[in-house]
C-alpha cells in the first residue's frame, strides 16, 4: 500500500478522528542509516545509525510536526497560520500552508537564515517578513500577534507540533525492535528533543520497547542557554538553525535529561564543521551544520560510551539547505582547466 504520512501511518497515537481531513505530503519514513565507518573512524566498539531527516518533503524534521499543527488548524477553521523561525519551520509552514490553502506569515532573523529555506519560504508562497532582530525576538513577537489576531501559532510551542515529532521516536524503536542506548540530537528551542523522549515513553509504556535511551541533547557553543543555565541575549553560532538563546521547551528539555540520565552538552562551530565534513567525506551524508552537532557531541563524549552499544544522530536537514557553508568548508577546491582532455587527465593526474 502507498506510504500516505505519518498522520495516516500513526494515527492511533496522534489526536486525530476518522472525519480529520489530513493535510500531508507524506512526510516521515525517513532511513535510519547506519554508519560503520563512522563508528570504525571514531574507533568506537558501537553501532552508530543516523536519523536522515534531510528526506522530508521540505528536508527537515519540522514536517512531522507541521503535518500534525496544520491539519489541526484546518480542523478548527483557522484560515492563516503564523511562525518565527530560523529556516526550516518556515519552510515547513510555507509548504503544508500552501497544501491547506491557508495564509502563511513567517518572521525571520534578517541575515541569518541559510538560502535554501529562505528560497523555499519564498517559493511555497508565505508572507516571508525578515525582522532587525533574532529567532527569539521573532517568536515573542509571533506569540503576541497570535494571542491578538485569528492567527494559529505553529512554531513548537503548539503541542501537535509536537504530536507529530514524536512518530520520530516511534520509527527509530520499529526499526531497531527496541530503542537504543543513545539519543543525539541538535538543541535549539528543544521541541524536538522534547517530542522524541515523548515518543520513546509512549513506546515503551506500550510495551513496543524494553528500554529508553538516554537524551543526549548538543547545543551549540554560542548559543548554548541550557548548558550555562541562563538566557543568552545575543546567539551566534555558523549553526544558524539552532542560533537560538532562549529555548521555548527549556524545562521540557531538562526533564527529558534528568528523566533518561542523559546529558546536555555544547559543541564549537569548529567541531561542527569538523563532523559536517567527516558525515560527508566518510558516510556519503551531508546534513546541515546544526544537524552535524550531535555528530559532534558523540565525538566530544565518545569516550563515556559504553561498548557496544546503539546510537542513534537525528540528522535534523539537509545539507541542500546551507549551500554556501558547504561551499566555504568543503575539503576539497573545485579544480580548473581547459576542455582539452590532455590537460584534463593530467590535472588527474593520471
Ligand atoms: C536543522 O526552523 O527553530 O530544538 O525555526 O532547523 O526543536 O528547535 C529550527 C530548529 C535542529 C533545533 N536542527 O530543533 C526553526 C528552528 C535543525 C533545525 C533544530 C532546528 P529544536
Amino acid at each position: 500500500m502507498r506510504y500516505n504520512g505519518l498522520i495516516d501511518k500513526y494515527r492511533e497515537y496522534l489526536p486525530v478522528s476518522d472525519s480529520t481531513e489530513i493535510i500531508t505530503l507524506c512526510e516521515g519514513n525517513t532511513p535510519l542509516i547506519k554508519a560503520d565507518n563512522l563508528a570504525r573512524k571514531l574507533e568506537l566498539d558501537c553501532e552508530i545509525y543516523l536519523k536522515y531527516e534531510g528526506s522530508n518533503p521540505t528536508g527537515s524534521f519540522k514536517d512531522r510536526g507541521m503535518t500534525m499543527a496544520v491539519t489541526k488548524a484546518k480542523e478548527e477553521g483557522s484560515h492563516a497560520i503564523i511562525c518565527a523561525s530560523t529556516g526550516n519551520t518556515s519552510a515547513a509552514a510555507a509548504a503544508y500552508g500552501a497544501k491547506a490553502g491557508l495564509k502563511t506569515y513567517v518572521l525571520i532573523p534578517d541575515g541569518y537564515i541559510a538560502l535554501g529555506k529562505l528560497s523555499q519560504a519564498m517559493m511555497y508562497g508565505a508572507r516571508v517578513i525578515a525582522i532587525n532582530g533574532n529567532f527569539d525576538n521573532a517568536l515573542d513577537a509571533v506569540r503576541e500577534i497570535s494571542k491578538n489576531y485569528p492567527i494559529t501559532l505553529v512554531n513548537s510551542v503548539n503541542p501537535y507540533r509536537i504530536e507529530g515529532q514524536k512518530t520520530g521516536a516511534f520509527e527509530i524503536v520499529e526499526a531497531l525492535g527496541d530503542a537504543p542506548d543513545y539519543h543525539f540530537i541538535p538543541v535549539g528551542n528543544a521541541g524536538n528533543i522534547t517530542a522524541y523522549w515523548k515518543g520513546y515513553k509512549e513506546f515503551f509504556n506500550l510495551g513496543k520497547s524494553k528500554q529508553l535511551p538516554k537524551m543526549m541533547g548538543i547545543q551549540a557553543e554560542g548559543s548554548a542557554a541550557i548548558v550555562k543555565g541562563h538566557k543568552i541575549d545575543a546567539p551566534q553560532t555558523i549553526a544558524t538553525a539552532i542560533r537560538i538563546g532562549n529555548p521555548a521547551s527549556w524545562k521540557q528539555a531538562e526533564a527529558a535529561r534528568d528523566e533518561s540520565k542523559g546529558t546536555i552538552d555544547m559543541v564549537s562551530d569548529e567541531k561542527i564543521i569538523e563532523a559536517y565534513n567527516l558525515l560527508a567525506s566518510t558516510e556519503g551524508v551531508l546534513a546541515e551544520p546544526a544537524s552535524c552537532a550531535p555528530v559532534a557531541g558523540l565525538i566530544k563524549l565518545k569516550d563515556t560510551i559504553k561498548p557496544k552499544s546503539k546510537i542513534v544522530c537525528i540528522l535534523t536537514g539537509n545539507g541542500l539547505k546551507d549551500p554556501d557553508c558547504a561551499i566555504k568548508y568543503a575539503k576539497s577546491p573545485v579544480e580548473k582547466t581547459t576542455s582539452d582532455i590532455k590537460d584534463i587527465v593530467k590535472l588527474m593526474g593520471l
